[in-house]
């Protein structure tokens, strides 16, 4: 074991989901091995505990996770668990640290961000609880990596974790286990295997897009193996390093093939895709795609016909830019409705309490609690499971939905890489203006209200502020702009647009919302702020 005399990085602060950086800002001297010795600081020490290590198998992750068992060792950790190759989903790494009641975990991923030495990579610690860990530990990782003067690390050989079995590196244990069965078995437990079997056997046919990234083995095995979809269901099945050059973000736009199917003649009755860890999903019916929100207020209104379920979801909770459409459904069933900040690691205390159930994020993110992060996989089973129980298709379902709730149409716009000066410029002058909005009249809608969203965790009283503007107005349509927490060039600005309708529920989104977004650039000053007018993506 040696001690590594560093200098600190300044720049190591934890976003939305951990620390994401180019690839290339990771395999700089020190930098992942600072970051990785201030998390064992922060969570006051590695010595004696057990942790769960594994990644999407993104470029770079397999020299990661080798760097990550030398310093877990030399900080005096017993043992780390590692999914074969170094790879695991994030919801399975999630469920491995429940299941084994480890100490917490190491998660590499960057998530839908694209993969490879030019691209993105990134770092997050999860807790014992098996979720993303909360401000105040990721403030503390901030703190450590600020003032880090040296690293400790042990020189050994790499481990060989191409085989399943136990190893030791620098006296600690290593036990390296198979990827993707602790999880499907899990999935067992939920869903009724044996009705989604029938399903496929009576010509039900289903498209999933791995798109090279690290669901393709998860997916292959449950949906192919267990469930008896013909091979060939799962497409872009194996996962590759720069994820074949695809963008694994899970989105009309990057998902666009998926999408041509969908909509295509002859296409599937069902779609689905994930992005680079695993986490997101999207789903897509016969000729119709379903926004994030509505599949979030679905599968919540739908969860008990599975069998998981079948006593009842406790509560829901969506982040706070996600549309209210599940608010409606926990109405109707008389359940809490929360409203969190963007960022799973926000439902992990109402999960932990036993407030909700069922969470949810309009960014394609879907989950229950089950483990603790958002599940692609899980959501396109619930999907698959109330398709079977239903017998009804995907477009008959949603507009079923829409008669009983009413429709929130909803988009997001995206505008990527902008100049950060001027995005925090525009978002500083609008939120100077907050206070002189109510009552204003934009394009024919009057504004009720306009805050900056602040969060009370409603089990340990912490509180967050500036999660994003909010702008109401009277006949319940809604803006919302924040910057993203995950981008790693610029700044992302994200529009966030709401509408509901009690009728009339066949219109394009877009056209739907069209007089909210020019009352948005119109607030916002979106194109004199940043000279973009059209968003880079929509979904
Ligand atoms: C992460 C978080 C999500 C969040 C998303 C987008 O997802 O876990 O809770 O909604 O980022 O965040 P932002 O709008 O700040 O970019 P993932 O899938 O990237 O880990």
């Amino acid at each position: 074991m040696t001690t590594i005399q560093t200098v600190a990085f300044d720049d190591q602060k934890p976003g939305t989901s951990g620390l994401r950086k180019k690839t290339r800002v990771f395999m700089q001297a020190h930098y992942l091995e600072n970051f990785v010795q201030a998390i064992f600081n922060a969570i006051g020490g590695a010595k004696g505990k057990t942790f769960i290590v594994g990644g999407d198998g993104r470029f770079f992750n397999d020299r990661a996770v080798q760097v990550i068992l030398r310093i877990a060792a030399a900080n005096g950790a017993a043992k780390v668990i590692v999914g074969q190759g170094g790879i695991l989903s994030t919801p399975a790494a999630s469920h491995l640290i429940r299941s084994r009641k480890t100490d917490g975990g190491i998660i590499l991923s960057a998530s839908h961000n694209p993969g490879g030495e030019d691209e993105d990579f990134g770092i997050k610690f999860n807790m014992p609880n098996g979720g993303p860990a909360p401000e105040n530990i990721t403030d503390a990782m901030f703190r450590e990596a600020s003032v880090l003067v040296s690293y400790n690390i042990v020189e050994a050989q790499d481990v060989d974790l191409g085989a399943i079995g136990e190893t030791t590196i620098g006296g600690m244990a290593v036990e390296v286990v198979d990827c993707v069965a602790d999880y499907a078995a899990l999935m067992e437990t939920l869903f009724d295997f044996d009705k989604i079997r029938a399903m496929f056997a009576n010509g039900f046919r289903m498209r999933f897009d791995a798109m090279c990234a690290v669901t393709g083995p998860y997916a292959t095995e449950i949906l192919e193996n267990r469930l008896g979809a013909p091979a060939g269901t799962v497409t872009h099945g194996t996962p590759l390093p720069d994820f074949g050059g695809m963008h694994p973000d899970p989105n009309p736009t990057w998902a666009h093939e998926l999408m041509a199917e969908m909509m295509g003649d002859d296409a599937p009755n069902f779609g689905a895709a994930s992005d680079g860890d695993g986490d997101r999903n999207m789903v897509v019916g016969r000729g119709i795609y379903v926004s994030p929100s509505d599949s979030l207020a679905v599968l919540a209104a739908n969860a008990h016909l599975a069998k998981g379920y079948a006593k009842g979801i406790a509560g829901v909770a969506r982040s706070m830019p996600t549309s209210a459409a599940v608010d409606r459904v926990a109405a109707d069933l008389g359940i809490e409705a929360f409203e969190t900040p963007t960022g799973w690691k926000f439902f992990g205390n109402l999960l932990d309490a036993g407030r909700v159930t069922l969470c949810g994020e309009e960014s394609f993110g879907t989950g229950s609690d089950h483990v603790r992060e958002k599940d692609g996989l899980w959501a396109v089973l619930l999907w698959l499971n109330i398709l079977a129980v239903r017998g009804q298709s995907v477009s008959e379902i949603l507009e079923a939905h829409w008669a009983k709730y009413g429709r929130n149409y909803y988009s997001r716009h995206d505008f990527e890489a902008v100049d950060k000066d001027k995005a925090d410029a525009m978002m500083a002058a609008l939120r100077g203006s907050l206070a002189d909005l109510p009552g204003r009249e934009i394009e024919g809608l009057k504004i009720a209200n306009a805050d900056d969203f602040a969060y009370t965790d409603p089990v340990d009283g912490s509180t967050s502020a500036k999660q994003g503007v909010r702008i109401l107005f009277e006949d319940g349509s809604r803006i919302v702009m924040r910057l993203s927490g995950t981008g790693t060039q610029g700044a992302t600005l994200r529009l966030y647009l709401e509408r509901y309708a009690e009728s009339g529920f066949d219109q394009d989104p877009q056209e739907a919302l069209a007089p909210v977004i020019r009352a948005a650039q119109g607030l916002a000053d979106i194109q004199g702020y940043t000279g973009r007018v059209t968003p880079d993506v929509i979904t």
